[in-house]
C-alpha cells in the first residue's frame, strides 16, 4: 500500500508547475491581445522587410507568411533564445526555425528582448540569393 502515497503527490507537483508556467503576466492572454502585429514575407529571395524594428519588452504577435510557391524558413535561432514565446507558440518554432511550404503562414506570440540578431533563410543557396535580414530590438 505504499505506491499510492509515492504517486499522488507527484501528479500533484507537476500540474502545479503548470498551472504557475501558464499565468506567467508578460505572456497572459490578456497582455497577447494587444499584441502589435507585425508582417514578414517570404519570397524568392527576400525578407520583406529585411529589418525588422521591435521594442524590448512588448508584446508582439510576428505573422510570417511565405507569398512564394517554393518552401522557406525564417531563422533567427539567438532572437527566439532571447525572447519569450507564447507556450501554444513553441511548437512552430523548431531549433530557432519556422519552417514554411509554399503558401503557408505562421503567427508566433512573442515578447522579445534587447538586442540586434541575424535573421536567414538555410534553404540552399537562397541566403546567396539576398535571403539574410536583421531583427533590431531597442
Ligand atoms: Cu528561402
Amino acid at each position: 500500500m505504499m505506491r499510492p502515497f509515492f504517486y499522488v503527490p507527484l501528479a500533484f507537483l507537476l500540474t502545479a508547475c503548470a498551472t504557475t508556467h501558464a499565468i506567467d503576466p508578460q505572456l497572459a492572454s490578456t497582455s497577447l491581445a494587444d499584441a502589435q502585429i507585425i508582417e514578414v514575407k517570404l519570397s524568392n529571395f527576400d525578407f520583406g522587410p529585411s529589418t525588422i524594428r521591435m521594442e524590448a519588452g512588448k508584446a508582439y504577435a510576428l505573422h510570417i507568411e511565405n507569398t512564394s510557391s517554393g518552401g522557406h524558413d525564417f531563422t533567427a535561432p539567438e532572437f527566439f533564445a532571447a525572447s519569450r514565446v507564447a507556450p501554444e507558440d513553441v511548437a512552430s518554432v523548431r531549433d530557432g526555425q519556422v519552417e514554411l511550404g509554399g503558401g503557408q503562414s505562421a503567427t508566433i506570440h512573442l515578447v522579445p528582448s534587447a538586442g540586434t540578431y541575424s535573421l536567414v533563410c538555410t534553404h540552399v543557396g537562397h541566403a546567396l540569393f539576398g535571403m539574410k535580414g536583421t531583427i533590431v530590438v531597442s
